[in-house]
């Protein structure tokens, strides 16, 4: 079956790809994207300055599979790293490349998005309004206002298609005021949906700990704990976006079944987290072929087939 799509008009050879933060920090790490069946990549979301993050154990998988929870603190080379990434990067591979930028400011973001315009690259920008770990700043996403306010800053810098990595949402009002915002701006290609569930706290019972150091042990939920979050907000946001906007499926996928759940839902291409931090890159040529199965299966040849598809009662 082809696994073949296409975001923010790039063609990507599969619709699968890593989230942000995954594997991704590094050009090595990068490059293990590249060499795997990964269709494209995304790198860790960089602020003006290079930062270490917060302190370790700042990653822990939970027990039973079930997911993880992070409070990395943005750790990342700096956005310079990335531009010379993207700046020599072979747009020639077959694979496009996505950056993550996830500014402490709107002037840092500003300044980032005037570097990769005057940059003038083939790559697209994914700009993260939803970063749940860092002390004394809340999250973009959750602050209407604020949130259009900077797209209004933002938006005719990029002026070509970008993307932007969105909080979950967990009420109807919520989704409606959001994409309201972001049918206003004609060069949102997408919305990906959705960062981690931000401040879990994880105790092990033994120990009587927290499993992460910063925060006092809270940090962003991901994995397959939070699948059902990660579908309403795909498929809130594919009912709602219009003129061609498209859904970026993160959130819970550990296997074929919960790619094709987030392709029913709605999504144009799909993010793994969680299950890419525990299996490494070979999860990508697992999950493609679980995918294909499932697709081959139910008689589906391509993913426009059943792609928002999901019936309801
Ligand atoms: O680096 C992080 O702590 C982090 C970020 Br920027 C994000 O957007 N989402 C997340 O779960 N962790």
């Amino acid at each position: 079956a082809d696994l073949s799509t296409s975001i923010a008009g790039v063609k990507l050879p599969n619709l699968l790809l890593n989230a942000s933060g995954v594997n991704c920090r590094y050009e090595n790490e990068l490059q293990q994207l590249l060499d795997s069946s990964a269709g494209s990549l995304v790198t860790k979301s960089a602020t003006l300055n290079s930062r270490d993050g917060n302190p370790e154990p700042r990653y822990a998988p939970l027990a039973g599979q079930i997911g993880s929870i992070n409070s990395m603190g943005l750790p990342n080379q700096g956005y310079e790293y990335y531009l010379e990434y993207a700046k020599k990067f072979d747009y020639n591979n077959g694979k496009p490349l996505f950056i993550s930028l996830a500014g402490m400011s709107l002037a840092d973001n500003k300044a980032m998005c005037e570097a990769f315009r005057d940059a003038n690259l083939p790559c697209v920008l994914e700009i993260n309004f939803s970063c749940p770990n860092l002390p004394g700043k809340p999250q973009l996403g959750y602050d209407m206002e604020a949130m259009e306010a900077a797209l209004k800053v933002l938006a005719p810098i990029i002026g070509k298609p970008f993307g932007i990595k969105l909080p979950p949402y967990f009420d109807i009002a919520h989704f409606d005021q959001a994409a309201a915002i972001f049918n206003k701006f004609d060069n949102i290609a997408y919305v990906t949906c959705i960062n981690s569930v931000g401040n879990g706290l994880a105790i092990d019972w033994e120990s009587e700990t927290a499993l992460i150091k910063p925060k006092d042990g809270f940090g962003g939920l991901g994995g397959l704990m939070v699948l059902q979050t990660s579908l309403a907000n795909v498929n809130a946001f594919y009912r709602r976006l219009n003129n061609g906007k498209q859904v970026i499926a993160c959130g819970g996928v550990t296997s074929g079944k919960e790619a094709f759940l987030h392709i029913l839902a709605g999504a144009s291409a799909v993010q793994i987290g969680t299950q890419l931090q525990e299996e490494g890159t070979g999860v990508f040529e697992r999950v493609s072929k679980e995918l294909q199965e499932i697709m081959a299966a139910k008689g589906y040849k391509n993913v426009e087939e059943f792609r928002g598809k999901v019936k309801t009662l």
